[in-house]
């Protein structure tokens, strides 16, 4: 699959674009059955909320799991991300956040993804597309994916020393305030929502975050983040589920 010119542009502008219904409804079904498999697992890949037993996040799925093994070389993925990228691409993380309903899904700080990716992993560049994939409807009530259109612009932003309140077991750190105040007062938040099925190709820098659901309704989304071959990453700190160390440019599978 290729993105047109006003496909890029939008990306380029406001750091992601968001492709609704982009993937069947039987591939979202095989997405939706593997899911308990994956959330199952009793490995560290698998970070649990600080409140209850439910998964947080589950790293690395398209390592362990052939249906996301599969996903993650999806034409429709592969093709746009190369095409932003021009490059070749491999997957740096993979990260499931099922978010489930009733609170049980807690929420996410406003916060950019590369800046661990930098100075842990040693990913030079911010030359990577986080690509995310709804695997349930997500919607305005089950707590959608929010993200400041532009923030991508602004580089590296201030943010708190490193928190580890709301789970995620490493490397996040929230945003300060007043740039978010200032950044969402000139451009606004957009919420990503569409059916299940839908993705949306998102900037590494990008501010994003999303509040706790209490919603009765799971809103499950995998993350993939495909980092440019020329950008690969030099360091060896963290394990294979955070900082993949097998560069070998992906090919897609066919339809
Ligand atoms: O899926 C969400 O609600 C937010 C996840 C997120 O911000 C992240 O994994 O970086």
């Amino acid at each position: 699959m290729k993105l047109n010119d006003e496909q890029i542009n939008c990306y380029e502008e406001s750091g992601y674009l968001l492709l609704p219904e982009l993937l069947n409804t039987a591939e979202v079904a095989e997405l939706q059955v593997a899911l308990p498999d994956v959330l199952k697992r009793q490995g560290p890949e698998i970070i649990r909320e600080q409140d209850n037993s439910q998964a947080r996040l589950a790293f690395g799925a398209h390592v362990y799991n052939e249906t996301y093994q599969r996903l993650s070389l999806h034409s429709s993925l592969l093709g746009p991300v190369q095409q932003l990228l021009q490059d070749d691409v491999y997957i740096h993380q993979s990260r499931i956040n099922p978010k489930p309903g009733f609170g049980e899904g807690g929420a996410w700080s406003w916060h950019q993804d590369y800046p661990p990716w930098l100075k842990i992993d040693g990913m030079s560049k911010p030359r990577c597309v986080m690509v995310a994939v709804f695997i349930d409807d997500c919607t305005t009530v089950n707590s959608p994916l929010l993200v400041l259109p532009g923030s991508q612009n602004h580089g590296l932003l201030a943010a708190s020393a490193h928190e580890d309140t709301i789970g995620r077991g490493y490397d996040l750190q929230n945003i300060d305030s007043e740039i978010v105040s200032k950044l969402a007062d000139e451009h606004g938040i957009e919420a990503l929502t569409g059916p299940a099925g839908s993705v949306a190709f998102v900037n590494c820098n990008v501010i994003h975050g999303s509040a706790n659901n209490i919603s009765p309704w799971r809103r499950a989304i995998m993350y993939l983040i495909y980092n440019a071959v020329s950008n690969a990453c030099t360091g060896t700190q963290r394990p294979w589920y955070q900082n993949n160390r097998d560069f070998t440019p992906l090919k897609p599978l066919n339809d």
